[in-house]
């Protein structure tokens, strides 16, 4: 064992953590707390994040809420392709991780909920279109971003591409279309068919 614990069910934001964790080989315990059951506010688990959210990991004793903190410390940690090789790739790859959080997190989690998560009678049609219109602008980013490169920073697959991508892998899982923003959608399309996403 590497000595990680990932807190939290694969069917949440902890699908980011599995994936990296995935992708680096890691031999990892899995402890499946839901983000719906109580076992997040107990006291036990309190104590690795106090927000009682999900995901949250401890690692060898260092305990981590905060899922784009999280794959970019496994990144740093156990190096390999997936870690960017210099210290402005680095930065880029925290200003795409930021970027994703702040820019299309909130309006795609209201679409997927309201297309495809609520049961259907109580979908708010009016608040799903809102959050897609929103979600024009930072795609027109995204696409721009990929229009010459396979992957955000210019080489292979990073941290960077995995972290935007978990978020974005719920416009797939909300049907949203991406035909004005091909490229995201060919980038989404090779990033989420990666073995370790798979698994
Ligand atoms: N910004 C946090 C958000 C974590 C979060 O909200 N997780 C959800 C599951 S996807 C959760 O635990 N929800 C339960 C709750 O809010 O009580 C992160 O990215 O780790």
């Amino acid at each position: 064992m590497s000595g990680l614990k990932i807190y939290g069910v694969p069917q949440s934001r902890a699908f980011r953590t599995y994936w990296m964790a995935e992708e680096l080989g890691l031999d990892y315990d899995s402890e499946p707390i839901h983000f719906a059951s109580d076992d997040r506010k107990s006291d036990s688990y309190l104590k690795i994040n106090p927000n009682g959210r999900i995901p949250a990991i401890d690692d060898n004793g260092l305990q981590l809420f905060e899922s784009m903190a999280i794959n970019l410390y496994l990144a740093r940690k156990h190096g390999g392709d997936l870690q960017p090789k210099t210290l402005e790739d680095e930065a880029r790859a925290t200003q795409w991780s930021f970027w994703a959080m702040t820019e299309v997190e909130k309006p795609l989690l209201t679409a997927l909920f309201n297309l495809a998560i609520l049961p259907e009678d109580q979908r708010d049609a009016t608040a799903a279109d809102k959050a897609i219109t929103e979600l024009q602008a930072p795609l027109a980013v995204l696409d721009k971003a990929l229009a010459s490169s396979e992957y955000l920073l210019g080489g292979g697959f990073t941290v960077a591409d995995l972290n935007v991508a978990s978020v974005l892998s719920w416009a797939r899982m909300a049907k949203i279309d991406l035909s004005n923003f091909s490229s995201v959608d060919a980038w989404l399309g090779r990033c989420l068919s990666r073995p370790a996403a798979q698994r």
